[in-house]
């Protein structure tokens, strides 16, 4: 395993954002974890994230020519991503959408950089792929190409079929999607704690009965 994924998995449960105990996902599965992006709630936490995303970025070997964050959260991570890959010495423009069209003003649902290229798509999770296809939709309506999808956690648990909600976006949409870590780097991170034997637990239980094999 690289060593950010490691390194993001620690952080992010040390700042509470991959926590643990009984949750309920959007598919209405109970998850003996859940990884909440908006609890990276300071600059120093929103600063670090944005670092793993931007390793992450250039890890996954796609092809970009700017970032796209879905509202909301995705707008903020976005933003904060192009940030970290300038100073990386990748600097590429940025553009995030509004959920309501603004009828006075500038107009429209598109903030930012205009859509031009190949654009990669910044997101906390995929579960039911809702940002993630009206993204796409809204990239291509304006002429760009979505280039592929960076997330910061794959679940690796199945979508609507046998495959993964993020197998089910590449199949559907033909570009692939990354993430700084996965669920498998997850159970890494929790078979090295001691004190987690139990979480461990109830990840395998709970992948034995939702999870994909990737
Ligand atoms: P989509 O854009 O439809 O994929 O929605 C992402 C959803 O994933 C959000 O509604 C979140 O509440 C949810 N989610 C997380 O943010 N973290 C998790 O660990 C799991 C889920 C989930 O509900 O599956």
């Amino acid at each position: 395993m690289s060593n950010f994924r490691a390194q993001f998995i620690e952080f992010a449960v040390k700042a509470n954002v991959l926590c643990f105990g009984e949750f309920k996902t959007k598919a209405g599965r109970l998850s003996p974890y859940f990884f909440n992006a908006g609890l990276f709630n300071d600059g120093a936490a929103i600063g670090r994230l944005s670092d793993f995303y931007a390793e992450a970025a250039l890890a996954s070997g796609i092809q970009f020519d700017m970032v796209f964050g879905p509202a909301y959260k995705g707008i903020v991570l976005g933003a904060a991503t192009a940030l970290r890959l300038a100073e990386k010495g990748h600097n590429v423009p940025f553009a995030y959408n509004r959920k309501e069209a603004k009828d006075h003003g500038e107009g429209g649902t598109l903030v930012g950089a205009p859509l031009k290229g190949r654009v990669l798509i910044i997101d906390d999770v995929i579960s039911a792929g809702t940002a993630v296809r009206e993204s796409i939709e809204l990239i291509r309506k304006n002429g760009a190409t979505p280039a592929g999808v960076l997330i910061a956690l794959d679940r690796m648990e199945r979508g609507q079929g046998h495959l993964s909600a993020v197998q089910e976006v590449t199949a559907e949409y033909g570009i692939p999607v990354a993430s700084i870590a996965s669920l498998e780097d997850l159970m890494g991170f929790l078979a090295k704690q001691p004190d987690m034997e139990q979480n461990l637990q109830a990840a395998q239980v709970y992948r034995e009965q939702y999870g994909v094999r990737n």
